[in-house]
């Protein structure tokens, strides 16, 4: 039983990797719902959906997000009323969020919700929600303005200073159902290449789940985002760095220390390898960088193959 903790692109497409090696019903992806937002009334939940779309073949290949073939007359309607349009949100799209928002109206949970939706997907990785409750993240900028996630990512494209990090509702919120099980099972935990401060650590911010993650350090690998010092996609890097640490796989090792044994990185980290071992975490060399499917499931092999 493999268990992956996920955020949104990167950890979508080693996930797509792994089921090329090992069979889908075998991996369980805890994802990251802080960068849930509530827009036009609808519950959007983009990590859930950037994974699943992606499992499904359905993603689009330009963004990393939302789905291929879109069409897109809702927001061109929604432009000409004067409507909130700096989220794009596809025709089919916006019926995920349709679906997800009215089940919850019903009272129906968000993981059995992403169960529903998975399964019509054709999904068969078990996509469980970190949490069923609300958790948010939201960044205190420099100026001092807090926003939300989206906000930071999209409308103002993460091109500001964040001061400082928080998780709303994390004190109060629980394990989504199977998440807990999910991480004391497993033969291996997954730390996929996600934003470890937006992505990997709402994740850690629901009680329990950091214990949970500690008591499994020695079967714990991570497969770092940053490669030679910058992030494939969006902020990870400048985020460590207003973080206090180093924009690197040292960085990276040192953020997950306590809690991952074994952190991946990229051949063009070779030399670093040495410095990832000081901070107490074994370092494996490998391609990271997934730029095709079968780059995805050799990474997929390494990772499956790191811890015993
Ligand atoms: N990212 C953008 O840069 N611009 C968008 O307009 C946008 C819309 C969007 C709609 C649905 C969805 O699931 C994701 C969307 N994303 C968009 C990506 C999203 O902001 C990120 O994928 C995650 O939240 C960060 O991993």
């Amino acid at each position: 039983m493999i268990t992956a903790l996920a955020g949104g692109v990167g950890a979508a497409r080693l996930l797509r990797g792994m089921v090329d090696v090992v069979a889908p019903n075998d991996i369980t992806a805890i994802i990251n719902v802080g960068d849930d937002t509530d827009l036009h009334g609808l519950h959007i939940s983009p990590d859930l959906d950037t994974v699943m779309y992606t499992l499904a073949g359905a993603i689009n290949p330009e963004t990393g997000w939302g789905l291929a073939g879109e069409t897109w007359g809702v927001m061109e309607a929604l432009r000409t009323l004067g409507g909130v349009t700096w989220f794009n949100l596809g025709d089919k799209d916006l019926a995920t969020h349709c679906y997800r928002t009215q089940r919850l109206s019903e009272g129906a949970g968000l993981g059995v919700v992403t169960g529903e939706l998975a399964a019509s997907f054709g999904v068969g990785v078990h996509l469980v929600p970190v949490t069923d409750d609300p958790l948010r993240t939201r960044l205190l900028l420099e100026g001092g303005d807090e926003v939300g996630f989206q906000e930071y990512f999209v409308k103002l494209r993460h091109d500001v200073a964040v001061r400082q990090v928080r998780f709303a509702g994390s004190e109060a919120a629980r394990p989504g159902p199977g998440v807990l099980e999910a991480i004391d099972t497993a033969d291996v935990v997954v730390v996929c290449p996600s934003n470890p401060v937006v992505s990997i650590d709402p994740l850690l911010a629901v009680p329990g789940i950091r214990d949970a993650l500690a008591r499994r350090r020695d079967h714990t690998v991570a497969v770092s985002p940053i490669v030679a010092g910058a992030a494939l996609k969006g902020p990870a890097d400048r985020l460590l760095v207003e973080m206090g640490f180093e924009s690197s796989v040292v960085g990276v090792a040192r953020w997950y220390a306590s809690w991952v044994s074994t952190l991946i990185v990229d051949e063009s980290d070779a030399d670093l390898a040495s410095a990832v071992e000081a901070e107490g975490v074994r370092c494996i060399v490998a391609p990271t960088i997934m730029s095709d499917p079968d780059r995805s499931a050799a990474l997929a092999r390494v990772v499956l193959g790191a811890v015993g």
